[in-house]
């Protein structure tokens, strides 16, 4: 799973990136004109599994991660100049961050004018809604000649890009359109930027972390949370020896725990969901989609478990921490015995039942 950063030249992508994956990526101005890529997986953080790792004390401790890819800036909105070149790393992304600055930044092009991260915003979905229609101009073009066959498919993805370009055009995007699984079959290969899922961070700098109501209400409209930080003192701190970061935080007036906010936000963004394997040999949190069965779970695991599938044995977090151990929560009768379409919740600790 990976989460693209996007944001406008020195908006601070770089160094949030190398706050989240503990990176030493180049951060000088995008006036350089490298045109780098960065990727870094990232563990996400998760109460539960620090919870089940007290119970099991467990030789081995596996955390989900998701990656995240760091480009060069886009260029801003008159100059589109490179854009091509950044959309295709952007487009197999399952999510994007759009990084938004608010901070004075000497570095920044000239041509951004005065720091207004929400028209920064509004910047970044222009940009994208733009690659959008881009994307569903080219196509309609195509589909013009191929419909002719009398194709059923050819002719449902031209009304979709039909549609597609009409909201476009109306500034909406295109998560907003409601199509049906086998709609979307036909269109999941473009990549279209404007039907992923987004988190909206607010960068920071002194004196200017009160998020505006403005950014707050795009964000919504979105239907992206919103994460704010000031990504360079977070990385300052994560910097110095961790015995002495909660007296440096407290001294500075935060929290210090951004990184693991933002992180876990951009998960949720993610729309999956952990469940759980623990013992004394291994605690592990396993990544599914929301929706997955239990057949799909075990098929995380091993392909083997999918195949020889047989039962799982289901427990709920929150029973889990409560009863301790999996003996107890099994005299307490609050295990469960599910089949192969069982849908997982979030949390779920399970035993996967399987014939080789
Ligand atoms: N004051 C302040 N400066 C920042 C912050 N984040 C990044 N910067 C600075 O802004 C410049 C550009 O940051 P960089 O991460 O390279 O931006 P990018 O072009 O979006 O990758 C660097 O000099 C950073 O040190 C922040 O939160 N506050
Ligand atoms: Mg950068």
């Amino acid at each position: 799973m990976k989460v693209g950063l996007m944001g406008l030249p020195s908006s601070g992508k770089t160094t949030l990136f190398n706050l989240l994956t503990g990176q030493t990526a180049d951060t000088t101005p995008f006036a350089s004109g490298k045109k780098e890529i960065n990727l870094g997986s990232v563990m996400v953080p998760d109460g539960r599994l620090d919870r089940l790792i007290e119970l099991n004390q467990p030789k081995k401790i596996t955390h989900t991660e998701i990656s995240f890819v760091d480009l060069a800036g886009l260029p801003n909105s008159d100059d589109r100049k490179g854009i091509d070149d950044m959309i295709p790393h952007l487009r197999d992304a399952d999510a994007l961050t759009l990084v938004v600055r608010d901070f004075e930044n000497a570095s920044a092009p000239a041509a951004l004018g005065k720091v207004n991260c929400v028209s920064e915003l509004n910047t970044l979905k222009s940009d994208l809604m733009f690659a959008d229609l881009n994307t569903a101009e080219k196509r309609l073009e195509r589909l013009e000649r191929e419909k002719r066959s009398g194709d059923k498919d050819k002719i449902r993805e031209y009304e979709i890009f039909e549609k597609a370009k009409e909201m476009l055009e109306n500034e909406q995007f295109l998560s907003e359109m409601k199509l049906d699984p086998h709609d979307e079959k036909l269109i999941v290969g473009y990549g279209l930027l404007t039907k992923k899922r987004y988190v909206v961070l607010h960068n920071f700098g002194e004196g200017r972390d009160e998020v505006p109501a403005e950014l707050v209400k795009e964000a919504a409209s979105m239907g992206a949370p919103l994460v704010s930080m000031n990504a360079l003192l977070e990385h300052e701190v994560m910097e110095i020896p961790e015995e002495e970061r909660a007296e440096y935080c407290e001294s500075l007036g935060i929290a210090g725990d951004a990184r693991d906010k933002f992180v876990r936000a951009a998960y949720d963004a993610l729309n999956l969901i952990s469940f759980f394997t623990a013992g004394p040999k291994e605690v592990r949190a396993w990544t599914v989609e929301r929706g997955a069965t239990a057949q799909r779970a075990a098929g995380k695991i091993h392909s083997d478990m999918e195949r020889g599938f047989i039962r799982a044995e289901v427990i709920p977090f929150d029973v889990m921490s409560e009863f301790k151990t999996e003996k107890a929560v099994k005299e307490a009768g609050k295990m469960t015995l599910e089949g192969r379409s069982y849908i997982v919740n979030d949390g779920d600790v399970l035993v996967i039942r399987f014939s080789a």
